[in-house]
């Protein structure tokens, strides 16, 4: 039995419900070979009443730009992609937080790297899911490795193959006792984590790296800079130096998994006095009652399952 299936019982396989133990592929899935897949991650939040789904429509958006950079002809539409996630939550029943993992990749049919003719299939599993990163802050390191350039790659694809770059990345960091990665991007300048955008704070000013430093562009990150901006802070996306986050008052990385997780050290080096600062710790909260739908003021942005 497959790890996962005691964790959820039905997967979306093209358009269908099948049992956990059927949502298998063959070992010569194009995708397996050749990175050609392109998926999201997304989470669901069990508030005692209701699961509400963060920024679904969003994150099936992007799944859609992300095939077509890549060149994945999905034959879906985003309200079909956002039906099939809440079936497929209900026919689990989950009451709990969890995380989906949509995916559309390239099938059976050829070896050769031409996807012009290879069936598109695709998946969307969940299961339920706790912290990805500590909550009370991560230890980062700077890793050798960059960040893919966008002239290499098209990069504002989530897509499968360029998560190599981010696996090499942490395992650096890992091999050397840190949390979490963080990448340059090419010229030298912060770009973001092995899954994670990352944000400074200086002089109570907000700062996060531009599109434009290779970064996903993260739905977290554009939640943040807005729930950031409502509070009254200045946010600027503008390009940081290694020396910024060194010398950073407070830093901190979002994203799907991580959600908001204070930076408390960087290289070795304590960010600040070495604990979540204080404006870290205001918007971690502020999301938290967000995506558990205790702030009407952001209630497009959940979709409610029961
Ligand atoms: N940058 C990278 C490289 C990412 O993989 C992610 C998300 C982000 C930024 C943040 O994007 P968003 O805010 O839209 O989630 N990473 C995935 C996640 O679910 C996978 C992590 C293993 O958070």
């Amino acid at each position: 039995m497959s790890v996962w299936c005691k964790k959820f019982r039905f997967a979306w396989i093209d358009g269908s419900l099948v049992e956990c133990e059927k949502a298998q592929v063959h070992v010569l899935t194009h995708a397996l070979h050749y990175g050609t897949g392109v998926f999201e991650g997304i989470r669901g939040y069990w508030n005692g009443e209701n699961l509400y789904v963060f920024r679904l429509r969003e994150h099936m958006e992007r799944m859609l730009v992300s095939a077509k950079m890549v060149g994945l002809k999905l034959d879906y539409k985003v309200e079909q992609l956002v039906d099939a996630t809440v079936e497929v939550i209900k026919a689990n029943g989950f009451k709990e937080n969890i995380y989906i993992r949509p995916i559309a990749f390239a099938g059976e049919g050829t070896i050769s790297l031409d996807i012009s003719g290879v069936p598109v299939r695709v998946a969307i599993t969940a299961f339920p899911f706790g912290h990805y990163l500590k909550p009370e802050g991560v230890r980062v390191k700077i890793v050798s490795w960059r960040r893919i350039p966008s002239f290499s790659l098209p990069i504002s694809a989530k897509a499968t193959g360029i998560y190599l770059n981010s696996v090499v990345s942490l395992a650096e960091a890992k091999k050397e006792g840190y949390d979490e990665a963080v990448l340059l991007d090419w010229r030298g300048y912060i770009s973001e984590g092995s899954g994670e955008n990352i944000f400074i704070v200086r002089k109570g000013v907000i700062a996060t790296p531009p599109v434009t430093a290779s970064i996903l562009e993260g739905i977290t990150r554009d939640s943040v800079i807005k729930i950031a901006r409502d509070l009254g802070y200045t946010v600027e996306e503008r390009d940081i130096t290694r020396d910024e986050l060194h010398s950073a008052n407070e830093a901190f990385m979002t994203g799907t998994a991580a959600e908001i997780t204070p930076i408390v050290e960087v290289d070795g080096k304590p960010v600040g006095d070495g604990k979540p600062g204080p404006i870290t710790i205001k918007l971690q909260k502020e999301y938290g009652d967000i995506v558990m739908a205790k702030n009407k003021k952001y209630m497009e942005w959940l979709t409610p399952v029961y």
